[in-house]
Order: structure tokens, then C-alpha cells, then sequence
């Protein structure tokens, strides 16, 4: 009787015990591995074979998908003439600052033959990211989707989808981009355009060649699909749509939203966002296209051709007429920033309220420098450039985080950014204002680990106003403001909101408009910020924030990997 009793008990304590342990232990993820060769490719398309960059021979690249909180161990294998780096665009690389994959910053680039494994937790992270080139514009082929999919048992704030697809906007160049950009950079002019732009990787059907050139998503009715889109092209802003359909937009760079209906969503490069696409109750006797349709940075014409893909119910007929979404004006500013100023998170969250440093970044365009033995063909005989506050980013030739973390910063970066700009003007008033040459130089803002930071980004119409994504590494931040014009502190300030602001790692302003970030800087490490527009990182939109260690164990960067690739 009494042994029974004491068994009763015992089984209880033990019940107990694995309860508490299942319940308190952090679900341990997996560990996943992948192989990436970067190597040469022959493909077809616009009616012209091409050899270009790729991992695995795959254009676009390989997905990778993990669940939260798998640890995933990527080994980069570099067979090509280029030197290379990849980076995981929006994982925040928590105490793992060596494998963000930004040549220069975090590490030196994989030269021709040798390899870098890159291994990092995606603890923290659900949702819809990718991966891409982090040196020159490699990343015009060199991008894939990177999917986090939530731990086991944690639901999505929807119902499940019946299927989920990737669909990722890029861009298509006939000519070398490798080539094209060191001419820019050498002449200090206008940049050249791409010749398409594509749905995974296809340039669809306005500029087919054969049926293969379009892309199809097969579809049944009644269904809810995921569609992840991933904005991957170099130089472009998108509006995006799908004729005769709604989207519901529920996750934003890997952070869930209010969720709220659109025909047309706008995203920029190094954005993400998902939608929740909704099929008819029946098979439509129609096909209807789904467009990408460019939204240029500046007031200028670019290439404004659309892409367009087919969503199609069951077996195609042929016969089927093709329907188009209404799309906005090739110009339609307003339209984009009325829609980014819809997302907000999906709960309420802690935006931190007390700041301790606050900065204001004017960004746009400038001029550089000819050197002496060359005639340029930037404004004022110069070079063109795209300067934060009146400094231009020079890439050192070695390794920021390395310089940092051995203390021999010395003769490769100064911590001097300028908090502010160097006067006050009308920053959005008539261009052209205040063009002056501004310097290249490595300057960054040194931070303390745990310092609250706000950053108010403020687009310049220096030359002409220009939209500006720009995007942080090694943290997500909250918009806690937008506007246009010029940013007004006494004004805006009290407008931010800091209930349910969007959370994200790309934020997108208006051309001559501003926008108000805040993240706390409890991530040591090197981190880039930076025009996402490729054409303006080369010209020198980047700064980097120093991130030095805190005072705990765990809150200090770990020693560099054995492999790390040298300069
Ligand atoms: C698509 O939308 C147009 C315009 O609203 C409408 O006339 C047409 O019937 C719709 N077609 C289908 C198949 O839903
Ligand atoms: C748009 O496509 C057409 C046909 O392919 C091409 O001739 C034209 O140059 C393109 N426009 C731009 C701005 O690239
Ligand atoms: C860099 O300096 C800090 C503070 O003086 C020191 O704790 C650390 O060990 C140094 N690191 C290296 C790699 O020398
Ligand atoms: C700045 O310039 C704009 C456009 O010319 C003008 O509307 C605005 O009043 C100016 N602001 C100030 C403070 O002068
Ligand atoms: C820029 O603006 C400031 C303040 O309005 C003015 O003092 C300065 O002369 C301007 N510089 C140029 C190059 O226009
Ligand atoms: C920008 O920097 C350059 C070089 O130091 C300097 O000549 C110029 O006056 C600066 N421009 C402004 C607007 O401060
Ligand atoms: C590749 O990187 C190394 C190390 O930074 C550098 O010395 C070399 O010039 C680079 N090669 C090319 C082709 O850029
Ligand atoms: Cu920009």
C-alpha cells in the first residue's frame, strides 16, 4: 500500500518533470546544411543565351527552408573569376556578425577556389526572407528565397494555406553587369538599365520569346494560396497585382501585419512581403496576368516595361482571354506612400520611448571628386555619388568587423559620422540645392551594446528627389514616423507612432519625404546601413554602426571562425 502510494507520487514528480521540461526547454531546432557553388550558367532568355553567376547552376537560386530555430550551416564553394560574399538579408545575426556576408564590412570576400561556411541560428525569425550577393551587383543573379517557417505547434494568425509560393521580382541585363558597373563608377555618369525585369526569373510574357518565358502559377478554385514576394531587382520599386483578385497583406520582411486588403501592393528592393491570395469558386473562363509593374526611384523614365506571369485555373486553353490588374501611374508616388503608411504590426508592441541618440541622415544625391587625370561626366564636371550627410561610404580593403574586434581600427575607419548634416537648408525644396562635393571616406558611429537609437532619414532633392530603401543589418527597427517635406522635430514628434508601428529591415520613403526609425543597439557587431538601390550603395549610400560589446558574456561578439577568408 505504502510502496504503491510512494510509486503514485514518484510517477507524479516524474509526469511533472517531463512536462516541465518539455514545456520550459527551449525546443532545441536542427541543424540544416547546404551547398552553394557558385558557378557559371549557360540559360536562355530574351531570345539569347547567357552564361551568368549562379549557386548550383540555378537561376533563381536554391530556397532555402528551415524552421525557427534551426541552426543552419550554408557552405559557399566560389568555382568563378569573381570574388564573392552571400548574405542572409534580414536574419539580425545575433552574436554571429561574421556570417552577415557584407564584403568588407564583415568579412573579406571568397576569392576564386576558396570556400566560407557561413553558420547562423534563425532563432527570432518566421517568415518570408532571402539570400543574396553581398559584393558589386553579383546579386543581379545571385538571390534565392530564404523561408522560416514557425516553430511546430505555433499556428500562423490565418488559417493554413492550401499552398505556398515563392514569387521573386528581379532583373534581366543583356549586357555584363560586372562590366556596367565599374564603367559608372569610372566615368561618374548615369547608370545603364537592365533590359527586362522578371518573375522568377522569367521575363514574362510582354517580352517572351517562346511560352516558357512566362511564368505560370497553377492554381485550383476556392483555395487560399501564401504568395511570398521578394523584391530582388537592383534598381526597382514595384507595384505588383493580379487582375480580377485581391491580396491580403499579412507579414511585411518577416513580421506579421495587420492584415488589410489591396488590388496592388508596392515593395521595394530588399523588401519582402506576404499576401494571402484568395481563388474564385469556380473555374473563370480567363487567365489573368499577375504584374510587376516598375515604380522608378526618380521622376525619370527607366525601363517601364512591365512583367507579367499567368495565373491560370486548372488546364490552360489557349483560347482564353488574358486579363490585366489596374495598375498606377508608372509615377504614382502618392500611391506608394499611402500604402506604406497602412503597415502596422500586427499587436501592439514595446517601442522603447526613452532614446539616447538621435541622428538625422540627409540622403540623396551628390557629387564626388574627378580625379585629376580623367575628364567625368557627373554635374560639375564630378563624379555622381549618393552621400549621408555629406560623406560618401569608401569601402576599406579589409575586413571592418576584423579591424574592430582585434582594437586595429587605426587607419581603417574613423568614428566620427556626422550626426547631423553639415548646415541646414531646404532640404526638399526646388532642386537643384546645395550640390557640393561631398568627401569618401570610412566613418562610422560607434555604439555602446544597449544604446536606444532614433534615425530620422531625410530624402534631399539635391539634383532631383529620389526614392531611397535603405536597409539595416544585424537589426529589424520600428517606423515610428513618415512624412514629406522636411522633417519638422517640434512637429512630427509627437505624431510618431509608437503602438503598433511596422517592424521590418527595408523602409522605403517618398522622393523629397523622410521617415523616423528606432532599434536598440543590443546586437555587437558591424552593421552596414544602406541604400538598397544598388546604383546608389556604389555610390557611396552606406554607413555602418560599430556595435561594441556589453557587459555580459553573452552579450559579446565571439571570436572570428577559423575560415574566415582573408584580404
Ligand atoms: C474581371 O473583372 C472585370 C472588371 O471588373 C469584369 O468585367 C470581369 O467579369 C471579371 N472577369 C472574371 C473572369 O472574373
Ligand atoms: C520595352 O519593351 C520594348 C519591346 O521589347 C522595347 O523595345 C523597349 O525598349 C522597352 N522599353 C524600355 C524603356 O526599356
Ligand atoms: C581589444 O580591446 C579590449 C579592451 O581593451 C580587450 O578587452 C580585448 O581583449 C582586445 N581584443 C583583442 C583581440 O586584442
Ligand atoms: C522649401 O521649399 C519648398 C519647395 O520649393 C517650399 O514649398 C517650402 O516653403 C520651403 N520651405 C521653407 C522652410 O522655406
Ligand atoms: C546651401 O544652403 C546654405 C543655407 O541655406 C547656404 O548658406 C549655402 O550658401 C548653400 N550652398 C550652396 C552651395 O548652395
Ligand atoms: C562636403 O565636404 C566637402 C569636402 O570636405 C566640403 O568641401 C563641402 O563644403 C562639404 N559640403 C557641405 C554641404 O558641407
Ligand atoms: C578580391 O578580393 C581580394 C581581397 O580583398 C582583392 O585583393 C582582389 O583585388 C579582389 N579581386 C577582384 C577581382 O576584385
Ligand atoms: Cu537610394
Amino acid at each position: 500500500m505504502k510502496t504503491e502510494m510512494g510509486f503514485g507520487i514518484l510517477k507524479g514528480v516524474l509526469i511533472g518533470l517531463i512536462l516541465f521540461i518539455t514545456l520550459v526547454k527551449p525546443a532545441l531546432g536542427s541543424t540544416r546544411r547546404y551547398n552553394f557553388e557558385i558557378k557559371l550558367q549557360k540559360v536562355n532568355r530574351l531570345c539569347q543565351e547567357k552564361s551568368i553567376v549562379t549557386v548550383n547552376g540555378q537561376f533563381p537560386g536554391p530556397q532555402i527552408t528551415a524552421v525557427e530555430g534551426d541552426r543552419l550551416i550554408i557552405t559557399v564553394i566560389n568555382h568563378v573569376e569573381y570574388n564573392v560574399t552571400i548574405h542572409w538579408h534580414g536574419i539580425r545575426q545575433v552574436r554571429s556578425a561574421w556570417a552577415d556576408g557584407t564584403a568588407y564590412i564583415t568579412q573579406c570576400p571568397i576569392q576564386t577556389g576558396q570556400k566560407f561556411v557561413y553558420d547562423f541560428s534563425t532563432e527570432g525569425h518566421t517568415g518570408t526572407l532571402f539570400w543574396h550577393a553581398h559584393i558589386t551587383w553579383l546579386r543581379v543573379t545571385l538571390y534565392g528565397p530564404l523561408i522560416i517557417l514557425p516553430k511546430k505547434n505555433v499556428p500562423y494568425p490565418f488559417p493554413k494555406p492550401y499552398g505556398e509560393v515563392p514569387i521573386l521580382l528581379g532583373e534581366w541585363w543583356k549586357s555584363d553587369t560586372e562590366a556596367s558597373l565599374a564603367h559608372v563608377l569610372h566615368t561618374g555618369g548615369g547608370p545603364e538599365v537592365s533590359d527586362a525585369f522578371t518573375i522568377n526569373g522569367l521575363p514574362g510574357i510582354s517580352n517572351a520569346c517562346s511560352d516558357k518565358d512566362a511564368y505560370k502559377l497553377r492554381v485550383e478554385p476556392g483555395k487560399t494560396y501564401l504568395l511570398r514576394l521578394i523584391n530582388g531587382a537592383l534598381n526597382s520599386d514595384f507595384f505588383f497585382g493580379i487582375a480580377n483578385h485581391t491580396l491580403t497583406v499579412v507579414e511585411a520582411d518577416a513580421v506579421y501585419t495587420k492584415q488589410f486588403e489591396t488590388d496592388i501592393i508596392v515593395i521595394s528592393p530588399g523588401q519582402t512581403t506576404n499576401v494571402l491570395l484568395k481563388t474564385k469558386q469556380y473555374y473563370p473562363n480567363a487567365s489573368f496576368l499577375i504584374v510587376a509593374k516598375p515604380h522608378p526611384f526618380g521622376r525619370v523614365e527607366f525601363n517601364g516595361n512591365s512583367t507579367a506571369g499567368i495565373l491560370q485555373y486548372g488546364q490552360p486553353k489557349s483560347t482564353l482571354p488574358l486579363l490585366s490588374p489596374e495598375m498606377p501611374d508608372y509615377f504614382d508616388y502618392d500611391y506608394a506612400n499611402n500604402y506604406c503608411s497602412k503597415l502596422r504590426s500586427l499587436s501592439e508592441v514595446k517601442v522603447a520611448k526613452k532614446v539616447d541618440k538621435y541622428y538625422f541622415f540627409t540622403v540623396g544625391l551628390g557629387v564626388n571628386e574627378c580625379p585629376e587625370d580623367q575628364t567625368c561626366q557627373g554635374l560639375l564636371g564630378g563624379k555622381m555619388a549618393g552621400p549621408i550627410n555629406n560623406v560618401t561610404f569608401l569601402h576599406p580593403k579589409t575586413a571592418l568587423l576584423e579591424a574592430h574586434y582585434s582594437n586595429k581600427s587605426e587607419g581603417v575607419y574613423t568614428t566620427d559620422f556626422p550626426e547631423n548634416p553639415p548646415f541646414e537648408f531646404n532640404y526638399t525644396g526646388n532642386p537643384p540645392s546645395n550640390i557640393s562635393m561631398a568627401t569618401r571616406e570610412t566613418r562610422l558611429v560607434e555604439l555602446a551594446y544597449g544604446t536606444s537609437v532614433q534615425v530620422v532619414i531625410q530624402g534631399t532633392s539635391v539634383v532631383t528627389p529620389e526614392t531611397h530603401p535603405f536597409h539595416l543589418h544585424g537589426f529589424d527597427f520600428y517606423v515610428v514616423g513618415r512624412g514629406l517635406g522636411n522633417f519638422d522635430p517640434i512637429k512630427d514628434t509627437p505624431m510618431f507612432n509608437l503602438v503598433d508601428p511596422s517592424k521590418r529591415n527595408t523602409v522605403n520613403m517618398a522622393p523629397g519625404g523622410w521617415v523616423a526609425i528606432r532599434f536598440v543597439a543590443d546586437n555587437p557587431g558591424v552593421w552596414l546601413m544602406h541604400c538598397h538601390l544598388e546604383i546608389h550603395s556604389s555610390w557611396g549610400m552606406e554607413m555602418a554602426w560599430v556595435v561594441r560589446d556589453g557587459e555580459r558574456q553573452d552579450q559579446k561578439l565571439p571570436p572570428p571562425p577559423l575560415d574566415l577568408p582573408k584580404c
